[in-house]
């Protein structure tokens, strides 16, 4: 729903695109997706073997952050979801595009600290899409995007402080935002140049809405297991499936 939403603002938010600010997406045309041609690529990313048990989170350094946790919690290093489906896995298309510049949504992204856990654990955003980090902590965080092809940045954000408001200015996938209060805060950004990505739920489903039709290598990544990539050719208007399965 989130990545049809992207469309459909960028189709109708062309005129009020910010300006180009690298020579590179300047000279890439707009990005137009033709609604009558468009179509749905979707899959599941799949786990067999046996379930990681994820460790409980030792908190006990910080009583405040601890005292939030109505039960310990656990790391969402891998995630297994019931139905035998993986959760927190990034997805994107990775290669078939023709080459443009899509416009990010004007809504942010956002990114809370609750708990002295980031939510959610794996993010989705665009080029120079605003991410809007909020503490709802009585605590102090220090929000370190370890980025690499991004500049990386730390910056201190105070209890219930005002949103931090960062943008990322080139495509990285993915780099950890840690926290150098609490070592066991981290989660996952995942900046694309497009907006046909997706980050798997409960359900380990993903759905890319809106896409031309073509010939694309579809890119899953998590944090703990790895990248994978396969093909699949949409046709004009259709539907086009693939899956993934990690496992041991
Ligand atoms: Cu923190």
């Amino acid at each position: 729903m989130f990545l049809q939403g992207c469309v459909v603002l960028m189709l109708s938010g062309c005129g009020s695109n910010p300006a180009p600010q690298t020579q590179t997406k300047a000279a890439l045309p707009e990005a137009h997706v033709d609604p009558a041609t468009a179509g749905t690529i979707s899959g599941k990313i799949l786990f067999q073997g046996a379930k990681p048990v994820m460790p409980t989170i030792d908190m006990s350094s910080n009583p405040s952050c601890e005292r939030q946790q109505k039960t310990p919690a656990k790391a969402e290093t891998v995630v297994v979801n019931p139905n035998g489906t993986l959760r927190y896995a990034y997805v994107r298309i990775k290669d078939g595009l023709a080459p443009a510049h899509w416009a990010p949504p004007a809504e942010p992204v956002k990114l809370t600290q609750s708990g002295c856990i980031y939510t959610p654990h794996v993010v989705g955003i665009m080029v120079d899409q605003t991410l809007s980090i909020m503490n709802d902590d009585p605590v102090n965080h220090n929000v370190h995007a370890e980025s690499q092809t991004n500049a990386a940045w730390n910056i201190s954000e105070a209890p219930k402080d005002e949103p931090k408001l960062r943008k990322f200015s080139s495509e990285e996938i993915l780099f950890p935002m840690t926290c150098s209060v609490h070592p066991w805060m981290r989660s996952w950004i995942g900046v694309s140049s497009h907006p046909f990505f997706a980050v798997t739920g409960e359900d380990g489903s993903f759905s890319l809405a809106g896409v031309p039709p073509g010939t694309y290598t579809i890119e899953v990544v998590q944090e703990k297991l790895g990248r994978k990539e396969g093909k699949v050719t949409l046709a004009a208007g259709g539907t086009a499936a693939i899956d993934f399965t990690y496992g041991n």
